[in-house]
């Protein structure tokens, strides 16, 4: 959706939702009835109360916010706001049941279609309206992921399949990348499907600093465990060792030690900890000490941003590391075609000017920084989707997982959760101040 021409717009939206939908069928009927309705984990909403909130919200947004439609079912509006109950408190709500949540959200597609198709939007209507129908695509997509934590949380046997991403073809030169210090353009105001906290693009004061080429690896984080690193209180944030002690933590989220190796549970199948694989299922506390021990820090979102979008050749930043094109296959690992991160320093073709791969798809990426807005932030078009959570609270993650589709990641998209938070697809990279030298341009790269 780009150049503005509304049969473009059209498709372009049809497209996406398209995509979504086959992707929330697949994830919630590759299980019975029974799974559908089970809470797998306090921290997720049972499978059919997503499946049910999709086909609210497009409700909500697309017939009745667009289209000007009355409510198909008003009295089940309450039961699938997530800000009246807790994720926690939805199994005891009055669910549709899965057949009657596949029946509403299909339903709802139905009429979407025809509005998508109808006349009313001909011409400058459907200019006004294609934000909202990308905003429900990435929605869509958002609770895919969600169930597809809520999947790797179930017990039980595998429910879904795919093939394993392949290894770098060739892996990159150096273990760190330079980035000149120097303003960059943070956020944007073009990116037709950008999210409100994304906006407006603004410039940014980043000094010169260091970053990882690639996400930290199991290899690397297995050493920092090897190291006593969940016993030593110097590399924790006061918070995180607090949180670990009482949770008796000593590993990411789903590994497990037996006869002297580490194992790790991954969508019902349970294999050895990957050495090569970015690190998954580490909370901000976690890869935050891991930094603090490795002699580094975690780069801030703006040191992110600006490694993955920044063109120092051009002076302009890019819609993603690779440039303005779309995310194609070769570029990132994204969109639940693999059920894993790829290998560290794969795909060469994503990678940004300076050489820094990985930054889209494999695996959330931690910063930190707080969830804030940008200088000129306007809610939109409600206030829940971000203005509620900005503080401390929550820190930002960037670049997105596997189990992300491409209407739902950019270079300037941004994710947000509590510091502790862990079942998500998180990793990190990390990064280090530059010297005065280098700050000078006279460093090595
Ligand atoms: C942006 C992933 C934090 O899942 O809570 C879904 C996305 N907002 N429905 C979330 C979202 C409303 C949101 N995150
Ligand atoms: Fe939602």
């Amino acid at each position: 959706p780009d150049d503005r021409d509304p049969e473009a717009l059209r498709a372009g939206a049809l497209a996406a939702l398209t995509t979504a939908r086959e992707r929330t069928r697949l994830l919630t009927t590759c299980v019975d009835e029974a799974e559908l309705t089970a809470q797998h984990s306090p921290l997720m909403s049972p499978l059919v109360w997503d499946l049910a909130h999709i086909g609210n919200q497009e409700e909500q947004w697309l017939l009745r916010a667009v289209a000007g439609r009355t409510a198909m079912r008003p009295e089940i509006d309450s039961v699938y706001d997530a800000f009246e109950h807790p994720r926690a408190e939805r199994p005891a709500l009055p669910l549709l049941s899965p057949t009657e949540a596949h029946h509403y959200a299909a339903e709802v597609r139905g009429r979407v279609e025809d509005v998508l198709a109808g006349s009313p939007l001909r011409g400058s209507r459907l200019l006004d309206a294609a934000f909202a129908f990308g905003m429900i695509a990435q929605h869509e997509q958002q609770h895919d992921e969600t169930m597809l934590i809520t999947h790797q949380l179930r017990r039980g046997p595998a429910a879904l399949t795919a093939p394993d991403p392949g290894p770098p073809a060739s892996p990159p030169a150096a273990a760190e990348v330079l980035v000149p210090g120097g303003e960059f353009t943070m956020g944007t105001s073009t990116e037709p499907w950008a999210l409100d906290n994304e906006r407006p693009a603004h410039r940014r004061d980043v000094a010169a600093y260091w970053i990882d080429t690639a996400p930290v690896t199991c290899g690397a984080y297995l050493e920092f465990m090897a190291d006593g690193g969940y016993d030593d209180a110097r590399w924790w944030d006061p918070a995180g060792w607090s949180h670990i002690r009482e949770h008796g933590l000593v590993a990411p989220l789903f590994w497990r030690r037996e006869g002297g190796q580490w194992l790790r549970r991954r969508f019902g199948v349970t294999e050895p900890v990957p050495a090569d694989e970015p690190v998954l299922h580490v909370s901000w506390y976690e890869a935050d000490a891991y930094a603090r021990w490795a002699g580094r820090r975690l780069p801030t979102e703006a040191e992110w941003e600006k490694a993955a979008r920044h063109d120092p050749a051009a002076d302009r930043s890019r819609r993603y590391p690779w440039g303005d094109a779309d995310p194609g296959p070769g570029h990132a690992n994204l969109g639940q075609r693999h059920l894993r991160p790829a290998p560290a320093g794969a795909y060469e073709e994503g990678q940004s000017p300076l050489g820094v791969r990985q930054l889209i798809g494999d695996v959330w990426e931690w910063t930190a920084s707080d969830f804030l807005p940008y200088p000129g932030f306007v809610a939109f078009p409600y206030r829940e989707y971000s203005e509620v959570f900005f503080g401390s609270d929550h820190k930002v993650l960037r670049g997105g997982s596997f189990a992300v589709d491409k209407v739902a990641c950019r270079g300037t998209f941004r994710n947000w959760d509590y510091p502790v938070r862990r079942q998500i697809f998180s990793g990190f990279r990390t990064a280090r101040d530059a010297s005065a030298e280098e700050h000078r341009g006279k460093g090595s790269r």
